[in-house]
């Protein structure tokens, strides 16, 4: 019998080693050019590190924006790495890659750092950044609704196949009143009344999107406050165009629920908080649409014990990810923890959400060591009882966990 030590060593070999497909991330095809951010002033400049950036100097916020990129990735550096050790998990993400990348990072020296990432080519270090994070694909975000990313899409590309799309609509479901007129500028029929053709024609433009850039699934990042049913354009859109929309084109529909936008706006992308959110809405669309697939993640911790609960009850429910204030080491250990305890196997503990290419590199090696530590922990608890785990049984399920399940959740 294999002792907990051996078992520990076992499964952390495999975690290391299995590929991930990174089911959401606001990382870009290089095709995409500027849009796909890499190097240490974009690492720098994240706007995780600028949130804590801000608490460690005074610099007034407006003096801070009209910086270049460089002189406000110097601030951040002086800020939260040389006046302060660099504690926090963003930071801490910084130095990771670094040392991944091979550089030494006890000379605290910036401008050597600048030095060596000037020497990289895009696509040789998006190669370098996949490998050294062992991750076989990431699911871009992307919007017909960005006005940089739109006209790439309309002229055509060659897709890089590590790059897959998802399609993503916050305006069309939160901004009604401004993105109706603009459908109909791109010769849709709607209605800011969803009178006549309108949801046809919603589906119509979530159909010709879906093709031209072959979306995996559709997604929206939703308030606190958000209800299902309800008289909301949202909730409307959602039933009538949405859903509907999933079910002819067996696409999911992704719901990342809990986010206060600009709760201090002066923060700008920095600015946005979180709030505690309803899962009965997310009950109630599982109950209502058995037809429709549903990849779920909530931002407040206090909802991730009632989203397990849900997924125990829905089937068609797929909970996904620590998102973004719960990326960090202590809340991972937690929530993975209990969503193996309560959903075994049928989840995906963990996506990125880099912005930069290089984060890839820190977010799953951390990601990686507390998932395996967990793991670990679990085949040692079944070990005892007799049934001692195969590497193969451990190579099927970290496959799983690491996008596998969530690809076939996407398929069937
Ligand atoms: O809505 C989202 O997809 C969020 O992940 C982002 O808006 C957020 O800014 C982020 O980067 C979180 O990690
Ligand atoms: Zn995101």
């Amino acid at each position: 019998m294999n002792s907990p030590a051996e078992i520990r060593t076992l499964v952390t070999d495999i975690v290391q080693a299995t590929p991930v497909f990174d089911i959401h991330t606001h990382l870009y095809d290089p095709a995409f050019g500027e849009l796909l951010l890499w190097g240490i002033d974009d690492l720098l400049t994240y706007h995780y590190l600028i949130a804590e950036g801000f608490r460690q100097s005074d610099v007034p916020y407006e003096k801070f924006w009209a910086l270049s990129k460089t002189q406000q990735a110097d601030l951040i550096w002086d800020a939260l790495f040389l006046r302060h050790s660099p504690v926090s998990e963003a930071c801490r993400g910084v130095l990771t890659v670094l040392q991944a990348l091979g550089l030494d990072v006890r000379k605290r020296d910036l401008p050597a750092l600048r030095a060596h990432f000037a020497q990289w080519e895009v696509g040789e270090f998006t190669t370098r950044c996949l490998e050294l994070a062992r991750v076989r694909q990431v699911c871009m975000t992307n919007s017909p609704f960005d006005p940089l990313e739109r006209p790439v899409w309309e002229r055509g590309f060659a897709r890089d196949p590590r790059f897959a799309a998802a399609l993503r609509i916050d305006p069309l479901l939160l901004d009604w009143a401004n993105t109706a007129p603009q459908l109909h500028a791109w010769g849709y029929e709607v209605r800011a009344d969803f009178s006549g053709q309108t949801f046809g024609e919603v589906r119509r433009f979530l159909a010709d999107w879906t093709r031209r850039i072959d979306a995996r699934y559709c997604m929206v990042s939703l308030p606190a406050e958000f209800a299902f049913p309800a008289e909301t354009a949202e909730a409307r859109l959602i039933e009538h165009a949405i859903l509907p929309h999933g079910r002819e084109h067996g696409q999911a529909f992704a719901l990342m629920i809990g986010v206060r936008r600009g709760v201090n706006p002066q923060l700008r992308m920095a600015g946005d908080g979180l709030g505690l959110a309803d899962v009965g809405a997310v009950e109630n669309l599982c109950a209502q649409f058995p037809a429709n697939k549903f990849l779920v993640t909530m931002l407040a911790r206090e909802n991730q014990h009632a989203l397990c609960v849900a997924a125990r009850k829905f089937r068609n429910l797929h909970v996904f990810g620590c998102w973004w204030f719960l990326n960090n080491p202590s809340i991972i250990e937690d929530m993975t923890r209990m969503r193996l305890e309560m959903l075994g196997l049928s989840m995906t503990p963990q996506h990125s959400d880099c912005r930069v290419l290089d984060q890839l590199v820190y977010k799953w090696s951390h990601s990686r060591g507390i998932i395996g530590r967990v793991l670990a922990e679990k085949y040692a608890d079944l070990a005892a009882t007799g049934w001692e785990p195969t590497r193969a049984e451990i190579e099927r399920d970290v496959h799983d966990l690491f996008g596998g399940a969530l690809e076939r959740f996407l398929k069937d």
